[in-house]
């Protein structure tokens, strides 16, 4: 598998928390190099360490290895999300060597713009209830603890890390409700930015929608599903799992594909 690109996008790392799946980002970050390394928010989490902090030393070992990047060719840059929305007052700034930006402008390797962000600009749009978000925030808690109990047990079982929160997710149709009206909101975006394209991430879902020429690309999350979006030297956009096993996931849509019209928000 190739380990070398022009670019690669992550987000949703949640530094600071239990959940973050530290090692396999660590061992993600040591495997794979890249010009410009898009930390795309939700990087350190915040909000949660306000509370309680957890930053073991694979945590430490993380940032540490972007820091080592940056200084050692790397371009990084660094687009804080609403978990880590403390560091936009750094907007416009370069932190050792680390390039603190708003959102950015992505151009691929074929001369396609991107706009890049971290996508809670879009929460207002997805219009979920406040209450909706703190009933999901805590069943997403409990998910996320049985996920961490179901891959113990299958590391026990010499199996590679499997997803439980991502599995339910994909068979929730609410969720995917969500996750449509979501999308959707990015693709318009694009269309008053005139782009190509949009990146970002915040819903913790890896994926690709192609509609009317423009391109959505999320680059998923480091808590559950361990997903990265990376752009090959010839600029095709792909995505890719990372575990024991790595693999690609999707590779950029070349039509149109499953276009059904989200229902509006009720
Ligand atoms: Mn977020």
């Amino acid at each position: 598998m190739q380990r070398s690109f022009r670019a690669v996008f992550i987000s949703d790392v949640h530094l600071g928390t239990p959940a973050c799946q530290a090692q396999h980002l660590l061992d993600f970050l040591e495997c794979v190099s890249c010009r410009t390394l898009y930390l795309v928010g939700d990087i350190i989490d915040l909000e949660h360490m306000k509370s309680r902090a957890h930053f073991t030393d694979t945590h430490h070992k993380i940032i540490s290895l972007i820091m080592e990047k940056a200084r050692s060719g790397t371009e990084v840059i660094y687009i804080p999300g609403n978990h880590d929305a403390f560091f936009r007052q750094l907007a416009g700034q370069t932190i050792s060597g680390i390039k603190i930006r708003k959102n950015t402008l992505h151009r691929t390797a074929d001369n396609r713009s991107f706009h890049v962000s971290h996508g809670d600009e879009f929460d207002h749009v997805v219009q979920i209830s406040p209450l909706a978000l703190l009933v999901g925030e805590k069943a997403h808690d409990s998910m996320l603890w049985l996920n961490g109990g179901v891959n113990k047990l299958r590391k026990a079982m010499h199996l590679p890390y499997w997803s439980l929160a991502g599995y339910i997710k994909e068979n929730l149709g609410k969720a995917q409700q969500f996750i449509g009206r979501f999308e959707q909101a990015a693709l318009q975006a694009c269309r008053s930015l005139q782009v190509d394209g949009y990146i970002c991430g915040h819903i913790h879902y890896a994926s690709f929608n192609r509609q009317s020429g423009v391109l959505y690309c999320n680059d998923g999350d480091w808590v559950e599903h361990c997903t990265a979006l990376v752009e090959t030297f010839q600029g095709e956009l792909k995505l890719m799992h990372w575990s024991e096993q790595p693999r690609w996931i999707a590779s950029e849509p070349e039509e149109e594909i499953n276009w059904q019209p989200i229902p509006a928000a009720s």
